[in-house]
């Protein structure tokens, strides 16, 4: 029996819906969501495992003109994923007129792999501007397959999956076969935690957090995890712990929540905050925080 395996990247603009994509494609939350765009920082992979083939799926962030170094590295990540594809999931939505960032469209157009074009949440629009959509981006993207979605929904998912498992290459697989991702337990529950921050927290504030998981100690019947918010300066510290502790509270509590669901295990999370001067500045400072 021959079996099929490759690199399927999912690109696009900020908010589109790749992460939201990503996870129904894996039928796991791997990738978090919140409706603020430039949630996702890194390159995530998701990977679904069958006797007869195993697919790999990159979630990206969200292609954007870099303003600062964090910016930078996450661009970088795109740029790498849109090399070693197998098969581009270039997504836009309904609302997005034309792509903001040209070189990456035409990088995209330029790609001799197959390219499928989704145009996601399609629930929110009707059927005369899901076909403008449609046409639009045929034009821009000749090559490709368009197909109108709805990721949040599940629309037409179906559809997709088929194309990519008939274009996915014989290959031996890429990852242990049990695996679901790339990334460690401590990844996820960073994430976790950084996306209940972009959830309750306004304006700069989510930008200049990052997470770290400091301690995390996997007990009989609990596990302990002590977390570390950074930010970059004094009054941000103030506003992520909030009147009495209220908002710190808000965060380590539905974190805990959302992490017993994942690891199906009781959770038991301590959260502290500290100034981390100008780190998404800063190269050295990246690396250590794993951009
Ligand atoms: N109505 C509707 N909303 C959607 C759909 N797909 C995603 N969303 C919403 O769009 C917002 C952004 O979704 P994400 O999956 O985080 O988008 P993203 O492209 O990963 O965003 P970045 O990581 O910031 O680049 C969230 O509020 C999602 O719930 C859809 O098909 N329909
Ligand atoms: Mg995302």
């Amino acid at each position: 029996m021959t079996h099929k395996s490759g690199f399927v990247n999912i690109i696009g603009s900020p908010n589109v819906g790749k992460s939201t994509l990503m996870n129904h494609l894996v039928g796991e939350k791997l990738s978090i969501v919140t409706s603020k765009a430039q949630t996702t920082r890194h390159r995530i992979m998701g990977i679904v495992n069958h006797d007869d083939y195993q697919i790999v799926f990159s979630d990206t962030p969200g292609v954007v003109n870099a303003a600062y170094k964090l910016h930078e590295n996450m661009m970088a990540y795109v740029s790498t994923s849109i090399q070693d594809a197998d098969i581009l999931l270039f997504i836009t939505d309904t609302k997005e007129n034309e792509m903001n960032h040209k070189e990456t469209l035409e990088r995209i157009q330029r790609l001799k792999i197959p390219v499928l074009c989704l145009i996601n949440k399609i629930d929110l629009s009707d059927q005369k501007e899901v076909s403008d959509r449609i046409k639009y981006w045929q034009e821009k993207l000749p090559k490709a397959q368009v197909f109108a979605v709805s990721a949040l929904h599940g629309f037409n998912v179906d559809a997709v999956w088929d194309k990519i498992l008939e274009l996915t290459p014989e290959s031996p697989a890429y990852f242990d076969k049990e695996s679901i991702s790339d990334r460690p337990m401590r990844f996820f529950v960073s994430e976790i935690i950084r996306e209940k921050i972009f959830i309750h927290c306004q304006k700069e504030i989510p930008y200049s957090c990052q997470v770290e998981i400091e301690e995390y100690l996997e007990e009989e019947d609990i596990t302990k995890i002590r977390a570390l918010i950074i930010v970059e300066r004094d009054s941000q510290k103030g506003i992520i712990i909030g009147k009495g502790g209220e908002m710190l509270k808000r965060i380590g509590r539905e974190s805990r929540m959302e992490i017993e669901r994942f690891i199906h295990k009781k959770v038991f999370i301590e959260t502290f905050v500290k100034v981390d001067k100008d780190w998404r500045s800063s190269e050295s400072k990246l690396k250590k925080y794993g951009y």
